[in-house]
């Protein structure tokens, strides 16, 4: 089902036109019955004899409703634009066309009414205007029909113009999340709340559970129907009426969305590509005050833009709305001044809730980001082509797999097909922890940055183990922990190494300078009368200091996660020197033996101050037990945890 949507300047015969189309009488409240005049929103079946149906909306062309028009305006497939023909086109009649021409109009067909009021010359008139108030709109060359409501002359040459229009559409996507604007909600006796709208995408059934946006209330479907026709399941396009009993009236109004319950988040942000019209320019701030109208919602917000346009021309901005709403990528807005009321501009919506201010801060001054945004206009590009996409866009920003079903557009299970097919190509990539995921060439060119911060490091500092997280991080440009994901999945295919949390290419040794070298082998040199005992690692770090040797602090780390140098606490042992002393322990303890602290000490020839932390370092290393004063060891001996880097 799909909707035929009038517009037109008030009295033209909007309302008479859709009764004599339709045979209902779109105007539902006695109040427009008895002004003769339309207020709000109404709604009439249209169907044709060979199965093709439509839901007609019929607007009010008065100025003064034009918010009402705006509700139902974004739904509207097949646009009929009313013009009278005895006064031509009027202001009301250009601005819908305005108005339409940000939004999803596929096809356009214009109506001449009251024919019957007209003389031949009038006629003519009234066609020569309407052509050049068409002229470059959405109704630009559309068929224009000449009919009377009155004798009833022209409507089945009109009808059978709707039935082309419609049989012609492209399809709506059945497949996407369902949304549905509310533009009316009321209760039923018996039934409790019923709700109604024009389903924008996605199919709705009876038993789903759907949820109503922005306040998240669940909302189970008990019964469907679509002009008064009960039926099971609901296709986009179709004007529907949902009974909803769970939901209480007073806690849902027009400009609601009733959607699918995963794949929408409500946003008081939203990033749009935005066309100003030629008469807004010199309204148009930085910082605009505005209300927009998106689905059948209303909002008040202001629009950012990076500067001030200058010309009739699409550019991208941000939106910020004084409440939440729900919206996908692809949906269309108007944009109003706040006051007065002026049309201001119109915009698709780029992005629902994923966009950030920083990144509209750093995208939007670039020359022509439109030229390498995506193109929202392009047929269905399949959720395959949207996820895609969607992740190229984000760059080095990882998605889980509901958020990628949001920004584009689809359900959750078909993201993840889709996902799953993107990774066996090799043009996706899931990080860990949680996992999310990546376009497989900036997680390429990711890597390239890395690998050369790496190299460069490795160059400047050769006696450095590498990197660290943080310092990764900041060439990448993305905060520490995405750093340390990107870390942990580069090391898992094996093109990085680590070691005491130091990452470097996996082809790269610490090599220590000369100088360092030589202040190592001076700093920690054996004496042969105590060969056990440590050196102090603050002397030697003071030393180093003071003798100005570069990088000694890095290259002490790099030495011992070399295993050439052991610390415990300011206590500094060469390799060999440690194993002699952990021998001479085990001697000491050996067959069943044990020994007290200073017996041990005894032992190694050293002062209680070294014997006791390298003693309680064996404990931890579960070389040896302490028993009270006791030391033995472990019995099983080949359990004895390894050795932990410093
Ligand atoms: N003679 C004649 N009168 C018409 C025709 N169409 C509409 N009218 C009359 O024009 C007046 C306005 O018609 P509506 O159908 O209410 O106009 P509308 O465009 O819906 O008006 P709004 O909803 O208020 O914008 C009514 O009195 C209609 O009876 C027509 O084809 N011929
Ligand atoms: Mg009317």
């Amino acid at each position: 089902m799909r909707i035929v949507g009038t517009a037109g300047h008030v009295d033209h015969g909007k309302s008479s036109l859709v009764i004599s189309l339709t045979g209902h009488d779109p105007d539902r409240w006695v109040e427009e019955r008895e002004r003769g005049m339309t207020l709000d929103l109404g709604f009439a079946p249209l169907t044709f004899p060979d199965g093709v149906e439509a839901g007609v909306i019929d607007v009010p062309g008065h100025e003064r409703f034009i918010h009402n028009m705006l509700a139902g305006a974004a739904g509207i497939d097949v646009l009929l634009l009313v013009v009278d023909a005895l006064e031509g086109p009027r202001a009301q009649t250009r601005e819908h066309l305005q108005i339409l021409g940000f939004l999803n109009v596929s096809r356009s067909i214009i109506a001449l009414t009251k024919i019957d009021l007209a003389d031949d010359a009038a006629i003519e008139r009234a066609i020569g205007g309407v052509r050049s108030a068409t002229a470059d709109t959405v109704a630009d060359g559309a068929a224009i029909i000449s009919v009377s409501n009155k004798t009833g002359a022209g409507i089945e040459e009109l009808k059978s113009a709707i039935h082309d229009a419609l049989v012609a559409l492209p399809p709506r996507r059945a497949d996407a999340p369902a949304f549905l604007p509310v533009d009316r909600v009321f209760a039923l006796p018996g039934h409790g709340t019923i709700v109604t709208g024009t389903l924008m995408q996605g199919t709705i059934r009876v038993g789903d559970t759907l949820t109503l946006q922005p306040t998240g209330q669940p909302a189970r479907v008990r019964s469907l129907q679509i002009f008064g026709r009960k039926t099971g399941s609901a296709s986009p396009g179709s004007r529907l009426a949902i009974n909803v009993p769970n939901i209480d009236t007073s806690r849902a109004r027009r400009g609601d969305v009733l959607a699918a319950p995963r794949e929408f988040e409500a946003s008081s942000e939203l990033a749009i590509e935005f066309t100003p019209l030629e008469e807004a320019l010199q309204v148009l701030r930085r910082r605009t005050p505005i209300r927009v109208h998106i689905g059948s919602a209303e909002i008040e917000g202001r629009l950012l833009l990076s500067e001030r346009p200058t010309e009739v021309k699409p550019t991208h901005a941000l939106i910020e709305l004084s409440r939440p709403t729900v919206t996908y990528p692809g949906a269309r807005l108007i944009v109003r001044r706040l006051s007065p009321k002026d049309l201001l501009g119109g915009g698709t919506v780029v992005s629902g809730k994923l966009w950030e201010r920083s990144r509209f801060n750093s995208t939007v001054g670039r020359a022509k980001l439109g030229d390498d945004s995506p193109d929202i206009e392009t047929a269905d590009p399949g959720d395959e082509a949207r996820c895609l996409e969607i992740l190229v866009t984000e760059g080095l920003r990882p998605l889980s797999l509901r958020k990628l079903a949001a920004a584009a557009n689809v359900l959750e299970a078909a993201s993840r097909a889709a996902i799953e097919r993107l990774i066996a190509d090799g043009r996706v990539v899931a990080i860990a922890k949680p996992i999310e995921y990546l376009g497989r060439a900036v997680y390429e060119s990711a890597f390239e940055l890395c690998a050369s911060a790496l190299r460069d490091r490795h160059a400047d500092a050769s006696w450095r183990l590498g990197c660290s997280a943080s310092e990764i991080a900041s060439a990448l440009g993305v905060d520490d922990s995405l750093a340390a994901r990107l870390l942990a999945s580069w090391h898992d295919d094996g093109r990085i190494a680590v070691r005491a949390r130091y990452w470097r290419m996996p082809d790269f040794t610490p090599a220590l300078t000369r100088e360092q070298r030589t202040f190592f082998d001076d700093s920690f040199r054996i004496d042969p009368a105590t060969p056990l005992a440590p050196a102090s690692y603050t002397t030697a770090m003071r030393n180093a200091d003071d003798r100005r040797i570069t990088g000694a602090h890095e290259a002490f780390e790099s030495l011992v996660a070399a295993d050439q140098l052991v610390r415990i606490g300011d206590d500094v042992y060469r390799r060999n020197q440690f194993d002699r002393a952990r021998a001479t322990v085990e001697n000491a303890l050996g067959n069943g033996g044990s020994a007290t602290t200073s017996q041990l000490r005894v032992a190694l020839g050293v002062s209680r101050k070294y014997a006791l932390p390298l003693l309680e370092h064996f404990d931890s290393l579960g070389i040896t037990v302490r028993d009270g004063d006791l030391r033995r060891l472990r019995s099983s001996a080949g359990n004895a945890k390894r050795e932990v880097q410093v």
